[in-house]
């Protein structure tokens, strides 16, 4: 591998979207979905459908692709390939996350069953403040942000401290990100958004340096929440880590949201809920590969299963062919055959201890400075430093 520079292009997009995504890979159906109501701005504005676009600092989203469309094909097309001629199959849980499983993933943070962004919404919400103090950042980095209303308790908080410039959120889905985008660009008068659409575990060597006219410094601040850490196994986690600790400069620091040990049936029911949304979510990852690589997965042959692994530590969720079956992908020219019964792993979602992960990230060099939970101690958000 040579290390050229990534192909990356940059866009910005006019704080109203309509008209205005034609920067090249972008699906400009998306983006005009994405536009919601229109900015302050509004049509005509300075950061407005006729206003510059290839440049930055105006009232615009700042767009860095290090993931084209054609790229992330490419990748989806491997990791079938590979899923499904391994035994036992397994595909990664990265590509839940078209449209259709966003909104199913909006749906399981709601589920009575499902705790963890709930849990991590209390402590942030109590913690915020020390947060911001213990890193008054310029730039608040989001990895794997979504559309999440708990990046705002953070951007809150360094609002608060006087120290917030910019938003860098980070996502593979480039529709999601700059929906977040135009959101937070409107909630948060000058403060400037710099998307970057990329995989975190392969592009964080781009994370922009500091925001244009910085002064006191140009701290980053990079959270990851949710409990996603949990989705990667344990080496993957190791070298994330590792990545990330690589990228923190003196004063930066990562905020990790992870979810923790408990009691197994709490944890099975968060993942197997009464209203069936987390089975659709799972299933969905098949209607992705059917429109993305012309396949006939039917998903009514596939029943949803979530079990806990002690050994590992860590939730399993699977899809159990419900009776024999042939699978055809016709743009890998792949058959496969699944017998009634066989389970294809599609996820795990690893729990962790306080102590755990004080030492998963001391192995990685970084150094836990705080750490909070919830008062029920199920959900834990990690302050650590470069050491
Ligand atoms: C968003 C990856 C943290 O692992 O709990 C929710 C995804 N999967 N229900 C998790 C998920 C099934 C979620 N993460």
């Amino acid at each position: 591998m040579t290390s050229r520079t990534p192909a990356t292009a940059r866009v910005t997009l006019g704080s109203t979207f309509t008209g205005a995504a034609g920067g090249g890979s972008g699906d400009p159906d998306k983006a005009r979905d994405s536009s919601g109501s229109s900015g302050p701005g509004g049509p005509g504005g300075p950061g407005g459908p006729n206003g510059p676009r290839g440049t930055e600092g105006s009232a615009g989203v700042t767009v860095d692709r290090h993931l084209a469309a054609a790229e992330r094909q490419t990748s989806l097309a491997a990791d079938v390939r590979a899923g499904l001629t391994s035994q036992p199959r397994e595909l990664p849980p990265k590509w839940f996350y078209d449209a259709t499983g966003g909104l199913l993933f909006d749906r399981i943070t709601r589920l009575p069953e499902y705790y963890p962004t709930r849990r991590e919404h209390a402590v942030l919400t109590a913690h915020a403040d020390e947060i911001a103090a213990a890193c008054p950042a310029a730039t608040l980095v989001e990895l794997g942000s979504g559309t999440s209303e708990k990046t705002r308790l953070l951007l809150d908080a360094l609002r608060r401290l006087g120290t917030l410039r910019r938003f860098v959120p980070f996502d593979v889905d480039e529709a999601t990100l700059l929906q977040a985008g135009a959101d937070i660009l409107r909630a948060y008068p000058g403060v400037t958004v710099r998307a970057v659409v990329g995989d975190f575990e392969r592009h964080l060597g781009s994370l922009p340096g500091a925001p244009a006219g910085a002064v006191g410094g140009d701290r980053r601040l990079v959270a990851f929440l949710g409990g996603t850490i949990g989705n990667l196994q344990p080496a993957a986690r190791a070298a994330f880590l590792r990545a990330v600790r690589d990228q923190l400069r003196d004063g930066d620091a990562l905020l990790l949201g992870a979810d923790l040990v408990k009691d197994t049936g709490r944890l099975v029911a968060a993942y197997d809920d009464s209203a069936g949304v987390t089975a659709a979510f799972n299933r969905n990852v098949l209607s992705v590969i059917n429109r993305e690589l012309d396949a006939d997965f039917d998903l009514r042959g596939f029943a949803h299963v979530a079990v806990w692994n002690a050994e590992n530590s860590w939730i399993e969720m699977r899809l159990r062919s419900v009776r024999d079956q042939e699978v055809t992908v016709r743009a890998l020219d792949l058959v496969a055959r699944f017998e009634e019964g066989e389970q294809m792993r599609t996820e795990i979602s690893a729990k962790f201890t306080l102590d755990g992960l004080r030492a998963e990230l001391a192995a990685s060099g970084l150094a836990t400075s705080r750490q909070w939970t919830d008062p029920d101690r199920d959900f834990s958000v990690t302050l650590a430093v470069p050491d």
